[in-house]
């Protein structure tokens, strides 16, 4: 048998519409909240993902989880994400993404940004980031504006990611 959950199945693959929905803020940081939080984290070291955005397990608010520490003993969550400053210079990187298993690839983002977030606690911080975690936050507040990193590719590129994707969808249902 291969119907059995597995943790993918929590994590939306692109095309899925519902990857594009636009999450609203968190009115507030309460207990549903953290357990939210601390349910993506699970999510997101299950998956070997450095990241997760809430709208990638379907929840359409703005919260999202991060670990970019060697030791995965790091986790961070941002809530009500605001980006403050973003560097002039810009850098490509190299992108993957839990939503878009197997691709890896990406468009021009800023090296580094400035951030204001609320945390678990509900108190606000601002966050300096260059390097990974800097592209990490910003893949992530992507997602949370309802944009997938493809949506940088060529339309061409995007579309034979859309096909490759479908096909491998639907023969995993077939099986
Ligand atoms: O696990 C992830 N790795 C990654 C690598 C380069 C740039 C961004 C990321 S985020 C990604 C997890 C994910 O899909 N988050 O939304
Ligand atoms: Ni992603």
């Amino acid at each position: 048998v291969g119907s059995e959950m597995c943790i993918r199945d929590s994590i939306l693959s692109y095309p899925d519409p519902r990857l594009h929905t636009v999450a609203k803020p968190v009115a507030v940081v309460d207990d549903r909240i953290r357990a939210l939080a601390a349910d993506m984290i699970e999510t997101m070291y299950d998956s070997k993902g450095v990241g997760l955005a809430a709208t990638q397990v379907n929840v359409h608010e703005r919260l999202l989880v991060m670990d970019v520490s060697e030791e995965h003993n790091q986790p961070m969550v941002l809530i009500n994400p605001e980006l403050l400053w973003a560097s002039k210079e810009r850098i490509k990187n190299e992108e993957g993404c839990l939503s878009v298993p197997g691709i890896y690839d990406g468009g021009e983002r800023p090296v580094s940004i400035k951030v204001r977030a609320l945390d678990e606690k509900g108190q606000s911080r601002t966050v300096d980031a260059e390097g990974i975690l800097a592209v990490c936050i910003q893949h992530e507040m992507d997602h949370l504006m309802g944009k997938v990193f493809v949506e940088y590719l060529s339309p061409l590129k995007r579309d034979r990611i859309k096909t490759k994707l479908l096909k491998a969808q639907r023969e995993a249902e077939r099986d």
